[in-house]
């Protein structure tokens, strides 16, 4: 096999979770583009499994979705009992569904605090407990988890979001500690500030027009001093489906633009025009879907 070959997806069936539009589209297609036999989807209501099936077919991709809550275990087991039936075990699953809430912790009720943990946390336990049997008969599996740079960083009001995606990264240890006998990797992408409905209130322009103060705080502290585009990670979320990862498990990469290795420069010292053609194009607004 050819070093290139190695990271082809033929004959793969491949689970992305929350997978109608952001990030885990961009994932499916690279997947369809390295040779996945089936991707197969999920979002949380009709309405977006819609949406997404729509924007598969118009990237010629045949994909399967369905509505199913990464938090209700029946109906995980359901969606993978499914795909079985039609298409045959899951062989990579992305569990990139996810929710954050931008709430200072003093303000934040139980019951959001525990909303954020069930779909960031718990839900990748449910789906990853749901195909790890068949992985474990066939010795053979990839499992990637949607951690953060808030797995390593925290940040006012996202108290629960990190400690969801500071868990989801131990989760990957582990199960990367408990199945790796069984030829299984589970690894985690970590994506630094990439621009998707999830981040567009952070670049949403002033009443003024002028920048997001996150923004300018975000391009201050990324010496590529740009957000993050979905295109950025596929290569990686194909590496981490493909045997060309094969020793690679337990590992969180992060794909930042070196946010992670930089102490920052003055926001104020930013030229604002430099990023004005970005912006422009910049075409994920809030609300987006
Ligand atoms: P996104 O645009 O909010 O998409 C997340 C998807 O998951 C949405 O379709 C969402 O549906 C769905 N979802 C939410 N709750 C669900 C549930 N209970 N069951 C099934 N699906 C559910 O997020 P994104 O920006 O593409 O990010 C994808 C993943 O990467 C997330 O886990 C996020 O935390 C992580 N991440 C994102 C960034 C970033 O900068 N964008 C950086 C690091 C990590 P709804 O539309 O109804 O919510
Ligand atoms: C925020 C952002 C971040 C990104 C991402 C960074 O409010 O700080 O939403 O959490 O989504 O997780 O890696």
């Amino acid at each position: 096999m050819g070093i290139l070959d190695s990271f082809r997806l033929d004959g793969k069936v491949a689970w992305i979770t929350g997978a109608s539009y952001g990030l885990g589209l961009a994932y499916a297609e690279a997947f369809a583009e390295a040779g996945a036999k089936k991707i197969v989807f999920n979002d949380i209501n009709q309405e977006l499994v819609d949406k997404g099936m729509a924007a598969y077919k118009e990237k010629g991709i045949d994909a399967y979705g369905a509505v199913c809550d990464v938090t209700n275990e029946e109906a995980v087991a359901k969606f993978v009992a499914d795909v079985k039936a039609q298409f045959g075990p899951i062989d990579i699953l992305v569990n990139n569904a996810g929710i954050i809430k931008r709430i200072p912790m003093t303000e934040m009720t139980l019951g959001q605090w525990q909303q954020v943990i069930d779909v960031d946390l718990t839900g990748p336990f449910i789906c990853t407990k749901a195909v790890l049997p068949d992985m474990i008969e066939k010795k053979s599996g990839k499992i990637i988890n949607a951690c953060s740079m808030m797995s390593e960083l925290g940040r006012e009001t996202v108290s629960a979001y990190a400690a969801a995606k500071g868990g989801l990264k131990m989760l990957t240890k582990n199960v990367c500690s408990e199945y790796g006998m069984y030829n299984i990797q589970c690894n985690a992408i970590g994506p630094g500030y990439i621009a998707t409905p999830q981040t567009a209130p952070l670049r949403e322009k002033q009443a003024d027009g002028s920048m997001h103060p996150f923004d300018r705080f975000i391009r201050s502290k990324t010496p590529a001093q740009r957000w993050g585009k979905t295109e950025d990670l596929m290569g990686l979320a194909v590496f981490l489906a493909s045997p060309a990862s094969d020793f690679i498990n337990g590992q969180v990469v992060y794909i930042d633009g070196g946010i992670l290795a930089y102490i920052g420069q003055d926001p104020n010292q930013l030229d604002e025009s430099k990023f004005k053609e970005e912006e422009e194009n910049d075409s994920v607004k809030v609300g987006d879907k």
